[in-house]
């Protein structure tokens, strides 16, 4: 089988890449990823000369590229995760989510239906479904979609796209709706490893509003899992919630986090909240756990020891990040390929 992956150089889609390797060491995997400011090489270092696996630089929103790219590689599937993903970014500048998410989408589904009605697998979030009640039931497949944030629109703007590829042409799609990730290679713009690299650089963390707003959070090993299987079982033309059955406000992450890395709750600093801040999201994943026989199996807190300590591990990772260094790594090694 040869797969085709979109944003293979960013968080998800680079774990979910040594994932596939591991599992299916037959398969090939083309990366296809514009290396936006998300996307780092560096996270596939280990596995850059393996044979079955290939990198290619191109920008979805580049039509024609697309298509081939698509024509050329032949691949037997797409799972698509490039996006833009950061919700305060998308509030400073949404054009280029718009563009990414909707426009990229729409390319990579044309693409796939004039190559020969390519099974498409489509990566989407719980934030397309809007904002929870304390006291609302979770999330599922059959709930109306609200998105609030220009995030979340274009993220629920590309589901209704690939849904209509579906009953329009008929190309073979799924869709997953999944809760909030956390794990290794997780871009320091995010709640949990901005968190974490503060408090081991000894900088304190800023907690948005009164930090009483509610994430499912999910060990992103355990979202991969959940692709693999509705890759090889999925129901075409369905889509599958998958969340990690574990509801934390952002301060019960907080003290979580201080208590593992040994620090003192001074280290907070209550911040402006975010404009628009989506109060709670829940996920009801039993539709994949009784159709596919999902389940996540890494606990909340042996998936935080274990991410922790990756972070105080690769400290130059993270560091190149926050100095912008790891965007010279396509340059020194890939130039030449
Ligand atoms: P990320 O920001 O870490 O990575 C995104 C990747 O996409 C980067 O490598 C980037 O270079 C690439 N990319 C961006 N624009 C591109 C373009 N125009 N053309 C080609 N490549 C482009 O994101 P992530 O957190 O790994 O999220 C991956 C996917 O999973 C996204 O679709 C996101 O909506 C979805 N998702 C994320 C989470 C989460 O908690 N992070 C949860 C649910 C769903
Ligand atoms: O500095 C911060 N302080 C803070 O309190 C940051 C970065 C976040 N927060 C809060 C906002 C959210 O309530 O923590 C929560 C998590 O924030 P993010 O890590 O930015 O994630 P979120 O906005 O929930 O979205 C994430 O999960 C769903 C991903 O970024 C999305 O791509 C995914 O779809």
């Amino acid at each position: 089988m040869k797969l085709l992956v979109t944003g293979g150089a960013g968080f998800i889609g680079s774990n979910f890449i040594h994932y596939w390797i591991e599992k299916h060491p037959e398969d090939k995997i083309v990366n296809l990823d514009a290396l936006t400011y998300a996307g780092n090489l560096e996270n596939l270092k280990s596995i850059e000369n393996n044979p079955n696996y290939k990198f290619v630089k191109a920008d979805i929103s580049d039509k024609e590229k697309i298509n081939e790219i698509i024509s050329d590689e032949k691949p037997d599937a797409i799972v698509h995760y490039a996006a833009e993903s950061h919700v305060d970014r998308s509030i400073l500048g949404p054009e280029a989510f718009v563009r990414t998410n909707v426009l990229g989408t729409f390319n990579l589904l044309e693409a796939a239906r004039q190559n020969g009605n390519i099974r498409f697998h489509h990566v989407s979030t719980d934030e397309v479904f809007g904002s929870l009640g304390p006291n609302d039931a979770p999330f599922n497949e059959t709930t109306p979609y609200d998105p609030r944030s220009p995030y979340s629109a274009s993220k629920a703007s590309s589901d209704h796209l690939v849904r209509a590829y579906f009953h329009t042409f008929g190309l073979p799609i799924t869709i997953s709706n999944c809760s909030n990730n956390y794990g290794f290679y997780q871009f320091p713009e995010k709640l949990i490893p901005l968190f974490v690299t503060n408090l081991i650089e000894d900088k304190k963390i800023p907690l948005y509003g009164d930090g009483m707003n509610v994430r499912d959070w999910l060990y992103v090993e355990d979202h991969s899992g959940a692709v693999d299987l509705i890759l090889q079982k999925g129901k075409i033309g369905e889509t599958y919630c998958i969340g990690g059955n574990c509801e934390k406000t952002n301060k019960e992450i907080t003290y979580k986090i201080l208590e593992f890395m040994g620090k003192d709750e001074k280290m907070i600093e209550f911040v402006a909240d975010r404009k628009g801040h989506d109060l709670r999201y829940s996920i009801d994943s039993s539709k994949i756990q009784h159709e596919l026989g999902w389940t996540p199996k890494t606990s909340f807190e042996d998936g935080m020891k274990k991410t922790i300590q990756w972070y105080k591990e690769n400290e130059s990772w993270w560091k190149k990040i926050k100095s912008g260094e790891y965007q010279n790594y396509y340059e020194k090694n890939y130039k030449d390929r």
